[in-house]
């Protein structure tokens, strides 16, 4: 196993120096101080940093200054269950457009489509390619004891589309500032938690995580878009900073979080690295509380059964991953694909949605697909909250609507929510 590891993950000294600010992943062995870890006492070694999750006993740190013999040691030590290179995920949505000050429902295409509303003249759709959204709302339009992570760039939870549907932690909201009131190791976490600078503020200086949770929760009122769900409580997640990056230390421990606050799903838009078991660890602890994964499949027009991309292809129950089609039903150019790896398609080119400053944006990439899917797995959680991850894949996988389009690209074809929720089979 440790040798499996180092094989496809951990960094060559060659590697290394080229990237001197490269940190390590390192697993402990059940029981193990870290005291007892010889390779942390060495003066080379620096920032060793507990990551205190409830999965394990993971470490991060600073790998400069490491050479290969130092880094053989350390994957030798019998205190060590396995280490790996610490990889970089980022965003990748395609085209930003210009922020405007109002949109409204007559511009998501993707929750029903005229075959006119898809972006201009240029860009004509095809009608009903679409989540069937109305068809859905007819059913349920969520509940609010369904918590949805947003796993990005942060949320605005001021946006005046979202702001009723942000999860609230009342004992921090009515606490005292700077102190951890609800005693679950952040403080001030009153919406979620900042993983990329490390405070209880998880605002979206970038604009992407917003986007997404416009697309699961803005709300059905009178202005503005409307979420797959009107009813939800998204909880803000930033681990991607302002320029959407971030790293595998602070993806765990927002997994990590997400667990701790007991969300039903997690929705992650984001990617990139190699293969890493640290955060496949973190992806099956999930599964194993019950809790959705749902990843973007990527938007470098690539085969997933061919090249994994990670982290939408883990083979762990949970993970639901999408890809993207457009208002003609058909695969979006960008999107990755694999007829046995991306379960679904959903909705992903020219997407409106919210962006940070009570403003809206149409952005495209499987960024957009994920949280449009994670949506509608909301409304079925809302419905049916005795269902186990893999019965819940299989639902979305089985419930698709093969529209003609997509079946060289996926098991079946694309998100219909209403199918999903009245479980109409193929
Ligand atoms: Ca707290
Ligand atoms: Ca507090
Ligand atoms: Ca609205």
């Amino acid at each position: 196993m440790k040798n499996l590891i180092l094989g496809m993950a951990l960094l060559s000294s060659a590697a290394l120096t080229a990237a001197p600010t490269q940190k390590l992943i390192v697993k402990l062995k059940a029981g193990v101080s870290p005291k007892s870890v010889s390779l942390f006492q060495q003066k080379s070694v620096k920032d060793v940093r507990d990551l205190k999750v409830s999965f394990g006993s993971f470490y991060s740190i600073k790998a400069e200054g490491l050479n290969q013999k130092s880094i053989d040691a350390l994957a030798q030590d019998p205190a060590i269950e396995y280490v790996e290179a610490s990889q970089v995920y980022t965003v990748s949505p395609l085209s930003n457009k210009e922020t405007v000050q109002d949109a409204k429902f007559g511009d998501q295409w993707g929750f029903k489509n005229t075959g006119k509303n898809s972006g201009g003249w240029w860009s004509r759709g095809k009608a009903g390619e679409d989540i069937n959204a109305e068809g859905v709302w007819k059913l349920t339009r969520g509940r609010k004891e369904v918590k949805i992570a947003v796993i990005d760039t942060g949320v605005d939870y001021t946006h005046k589309d979202l702001a009723a549907n942000m999860w609230v932690n009342e004992l921090e909201k009515n606490g005292v500032e700077g102190v951890d009131d609800d005693g679950n190791g952040y403080v001030d976490d009153i919406h979620g938690y900042d993983f990329a600078n490390k405070d209880g503020d998880p605002a979206d200086g970038h604009g992407h995580g917003t986007h997404c949770a416009g697309n699961i929760g803005a709300l059905h009122n009178r202005s503005g878009i409307r979420g797959v769900m009107n009813n939800v409580k998204l909880v803000g997640i930033k681990f991607l900073s302002d320029s959407g990056r971030g790293e595998t230390e602070d993806a765990i421990q927002s997994i990590d979080y997400a667990i701790k606050v007991g969300v039903n799903l997690m929705s992650n838009s984001w990617g990139g690295g190699e293969f890493s078991q640290a955060l496949k660890d973190s992806i099956q602890a999930a599964s194993d509380a019950g809790i959705i994964f749902v990843a973007a499949a990527g938007n470098s027009r690539a085969d997933n059964d061919k090249k994994a991309t990670y982290p939408a292809n883990y083979e762990v129950d949970n993970v639901i991953t999408v890809g993207s089609h457009d208002a003609t039903g058909k695969k979006s150019g960008f999107s990755n694909y694999g007829k046995k790896t991306v379960h679904i398609f959903a909705p992903g080119s020219n997407i409106m949605s919210t962006v940070p400053g009570d403003r809206y944006q149409s952005m495209s990439g499987t960024s957009m697909a994920c949280p449009i899917a994670a949506g509608a797995i909301g409304l079925l959680i809302a419905e049916n909250p005795n269902l186990t991850p893999l019965e819940i894949r299989e639902r979305v996988i089985a419930t698709a609507l093969d529209n003609g389009e997509l079946g060289q690209y996926t098991p079946i074809g694309r998100m219909d929510a209403a199918r999903l929720l009245k479980n109409e089979v193929n």
